[in-house]
């Protein structure tokens, strides 16, 4: 059984959220030899099962208090496989203190923004992507009062348990997937060349490239005692090799054929999609870039849109086109950043959840959108809605 801690300030919501994930299955009492409350309870997700602690809610892991010590102690101690630290996201500042305790005494966290709903109320726009970006861990939205965002939250803390980000060493495993390659380190960049391909990965980047493909890593490639890492779970797909995960054996990786397969999307769909990235996203950091190409991706998998990304970008539904389209710079020649976000988005990134339309509020005045959809995430200048 997996088990999972919930960290966090008095009064951001983590009774609640504890509530709503474990229902009826729950058992309380207090922490040995205090007079703490503790109260523990387990819910399946992917018939997997997993064991909440609700720690108690401190403003600081400083151990001044009973309760501070008890929530410290319990971090440290390494029992929980993950820490969620619930967050106010209406004095998302003040909590960062406690995320940022949290993180130093382990790696393995979650942060889960609640009171969303509340923000919204308060016309305050959490930047979730960015968030995750700059802490490094994964970020997840809810408004646990009212059950908003509970499967997001119980898949992130699968993947994060799993070992989804599971960071290895490139020289190790590529050499595992595709034995008798050649790793070298040229000019801060870390190369693997073999039969029919050439993979390479810079630290500090979001990305690495294997034949002209780009497959998205968004805590970056890590450079740690001389040793480049990468997940593992990008390093094999991009040499074609599968990762599995199962309950007290953790990861397993097995090999394919050990050469990359084709990219799973067409040169139409590259030359489109890294136009209508590039005209729409001038300026904006790879990360607008990206949510932008989410955008037109959730569309091809809509029913309610075309079926490419060609027919998508030009469709006029309701007499709304892409601005681009509708004043001609969609034909520009794109940046090369904009080509490397349209290759990452078409090979399977995701930033914007599943919003289906955007508006950049300081150019436009599209208040059906504003009015008539459902507000996701700020990402650069952009708003998203689903
Ligand atoms: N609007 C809103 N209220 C919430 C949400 N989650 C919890 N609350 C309310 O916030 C208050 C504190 O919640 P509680 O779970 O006791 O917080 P804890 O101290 O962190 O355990 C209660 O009145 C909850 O009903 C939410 O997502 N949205
Ligand atoms: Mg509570």
């Amino acid at each position: 059984m997996n088990r999972v801690a919930l960290a966090g300030n008095p009064n951001v919501g983590k009774s609640t959220l504890f509530n709503a994930l474990t229902g009826l299955r729950q058992h309380t009492g207090n922490w040995a030899g205090k007079t703490v409350a503790t109260a523990r309870g387990e819910y399946v997700f992917e018939g997997r099962e997993y064991q909440l602690v609700d720690l108690p809610g401190t403003y600081s892991l400083a151990a001044h208090s009973q309760e501070e010590a008890v929530a410290r102690d319990y971090i440290e101690s390494g029992q929980a496989d993950a820490v969620v630290v619930v967050c106010d996201a209406t004095c998302l500042e003040r909590n960062l203190i406690l995320v940022l305790q949290v993180l130093e005494l382990t790696g393995k966290v979650l942060v889960c923004v609640n009171l969303l709903d509340e923000a919204r109320r308060l016309g305050i726009q959490v930047d979730l992507p960015a968030l995750s970006q700059r802490l490094g861990v994964p970020v997840v939205g809810t408004a646990a009062g009212r059950q908003e965002g509970l499967d997001e939250l119980k898949g992130a803390i699968a993947r994060l348990v799993e070992g989804d980000t599971t960071y290895v060493s490139l020289r190790t495993v590529a050499s595992v997937l595709a034995p008798g390659a050649a790793v070298t380190w040229e000019d801060g960049t870390a190369w693997v060349r073999g039969a029919g391909f050439t993979l390479s990965a810079r630290p500090g980047e979001q990305w690495l490239t294997v034949n002209g493909r780009a497959l998205y890593i968004p805590h970056g490639v890590r450079l740690e005692e001389g040793s480049t890492l990468v997940p593992i779970r990008t390093l094999a797909r991009a040499l074609g090799g599968e990762v599995e995960w199962s309950a007290g054996k953790g990861v397993k990786l097995i090999p394919g054929e050990g050469k990359p397969e084709r990219p799973p999307y067409t040169e139409e769909d590259l030359y489109w999609m890294s136009r209508i990235i590039s005209a729409e996203s001038r300026g904006e950091p790879l990360l607008g870039k990206l949510a932008v190409g989410t955008v037109v991706l959730n569309r091809v998998a809509s029913g309610e849109f075309p079926d490419t990304v060609r027919e998508v970008i030009f469709d006029r539904k309701w007499g709304v086109q892409f601005t681009p389209v509708a004043n001609g710079t969609v034909y520009d020649e794109p940046t090369q950043e904009s080509v490397l976000a349209a290759k990452l988005v078409l090979d399977g990134a995701r930033v914007a959840g599943d919003s289906l339309y955007f508006i950049a509020p300081e150019l436009t005045d599209n208040h059906w959108t504003m009015e008539n959809r459902t507000y996701v995430t700020t990402i650069g200048c952009h708003w998203f809605y689903e």
